[in-house]
């Protein structure tokens, strides 16, 4: 059985001919061009980064590798028992753009189990923390105090030559990963349940089978698979959002893997990204309130109103890029399809009912690009009728997540030789004379 770095070891020579290829025969051919419009309206549209796991089609939504989601639901092993796709097979295609087999996959379950501890002196610095500290500021700092064990950091400041920048990056990518569970699942016990003991890493469960077992779900088989499915999916959407980018910028600069994703999350704690989740639930529930649990589509589409007249966004709904139902809403639906009890639950019917009626309702506000949903809209529901309540601290199993594809191409970043990243700002004054 071939090692996940070995199998990356013999598909980098060929994209790296690619980018040769690339770089002689066409570094001048033009494919867009840049309009005033993209320059103050946050870069939207323009072409300007290279990102090898995924491309967003804006009617389609993600592939991973040109594999779509229920592709990717066919052909990427699940845990055993399970059905659903798990981090580590996620992150095989993602970082090698091959399907692994089902021995591969245990092999690196059993990888990231051995490396799963964190140092004490992390463990000591979580729970210093007020539990008033937001979960993801928590995760953020801990994320950039494991840069303190960095073997790309260590090796650069011996003086490695370039062609070797990737390995070390590799390295440290999978020891984060490796570390996130223990850390999030810190965070989780430190805020809501302090002073409960957390079992020991099990070496023969996948990532996310332990990290559900760390926060204390481990007897909760749907809450698990639930939250196989949420990782993998959140794994990976192109190099544009601002989490990816984040990490992408940052990595740029050479600052290792643990600094560069700990920025990233930062990004994606903020409610136009990742923290909608949070805000997703939060606004149901107001909802709720208001109006009781039996609602009508009328009295739903008086709630939107209320909120877009209130000159707040409907969270959950619109996208940066996508311009129909993003397919990870579509699959996070089709997994309450499949299950009675969930059909059952309120809280779950009441975003389906939403769901029904706020398209509608923003296109006849007319302002947003895109009136559906996007995975932010449902993510939340299934964790919350499953046990995990606390959607404070929902953007964090986002973030935990978002590793998988931020980290995936800091090792491609590094494999490739990109430069740093620093495109042209402009003054108003300065565009102003640009365009005379
Ligand atoms: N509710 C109300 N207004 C909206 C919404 C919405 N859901 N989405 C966009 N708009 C408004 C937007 O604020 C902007 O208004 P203005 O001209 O006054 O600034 C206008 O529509 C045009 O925006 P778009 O070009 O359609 O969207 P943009 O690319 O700027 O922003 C989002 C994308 C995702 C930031 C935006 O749709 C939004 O704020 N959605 C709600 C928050 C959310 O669900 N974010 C999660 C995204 C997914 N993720 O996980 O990161
Ligand atoms: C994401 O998953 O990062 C969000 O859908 C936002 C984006 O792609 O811009």
């Amino acid at each position: 059985t071939k090692s996940l770095k070995e199998t990356l070891q013999e598909v980098i020579p060929g994209k790296q001919e690619q980018l040769r290829k690339l770089k002689a025969e066409h570094a001048q051919t033009v494919v867009g061009d840049v309009k005033v419009e993209n320059i103050i309206g946050g870069m939207r549209g323009i072409k300007a980064m290279l990102w090898e796991a995924s491309v967003l089609d804006p009617n389609e939504g993600i592939r991973f590798h040109g594999l779509s989601i229920p592709d990717c639901q066919k052909v990427l092993p699940p845990a055993p028992g399970g059905k659903e796709i798990i981090a580590e097979s996620m992150l095989w295609l993602l970082l090698t753009g091959k399907v692994p087999t089902e021995a591969q996959t245990r092999q690196l379950s059993r990888e990231l189990a051995e490396k799963g501890d964190l140092p004490p002196f992390v463990e000591k610095l979580i729970d210093s923390f007020p539990a008033t500290l937001h979960p993801m500021t928590q995760l953020g700092m801990g994320v950039a105090a494991l840069n303190h064990d960095s073997l790309f950091q260590a090796a650069y400041e011996k003086g490695i030559k370039k062609s070797e920048y990737w390995t070390h990056t590799l390295d440290d990518c999978i020891n984060l990963i490796a570390r996130l569970p223990a850390l999030a699942a810190r965070i989780y016990r430190n805020v809501y349940s302090p002073g409960t003991p957390m079992p020991a890493i099990n070496k023969d469960l996948d990532l996310v089978g332990n990290y559900s077992t760390l926060l204390g779900f481990g007897d909760n088989h749907n809450l698990t698979e639930y939250l196989r499915l949420y990782i993998a999916l959140h794994g990976d959407h192109e190099g544009g959002n601002a989490s990816a980018h984040t990490a992408h910028l940052v990595g740029s600069t050479l600052s290792d893997p643990y600094l560069s994703y700990s920025a990233a999350l930062f990004a994606l704690a903020g409610p136009l990204h990742g923290l909608a989740n949070q805000e997703v639930l939060r606004w149901q529930f107001a909802m709720q309130k208001e109006l009781g649990s039996d609602v009508s589509h009328e009295q739903i589409k008086e709630y939107l109103w209320k909120t877009l007249k209130g000159g707040q966004v409907v969270p959950g709904y619109g996208h940066g890029v996508l311009r129909n139902p993003d397919p990870r809403f579509i699959a996070l639906q089709e997994f309450c399809d499949g299950r009675p009890e969930l059909q059952e639950s309120s809280i779950i019917q009441l975003v389906k009912k939403t769901y029904e009626v706020a398209p509608g309702v923003l296109k006849e506000h007319g302002k947003t690009k895109n009136p559906y949903p996007n995975v932010d809209a449902t993510s939340g529901c299934v964790l919350y009728h499953y046990g995990l309540t606390e959607f404070k601290y929902y953007t964090v199993i986002f973030g935990v997540s978002r590793a998988l594809g931020a980290l995936t191409q800091l090792v491609w970043a590094r494999a490739l030789g990109l430069p740093l990243e620093r495109p042209k700002s402009l003054s108003m004054d300065a565009l102003e004379k640009l365009i005379k």
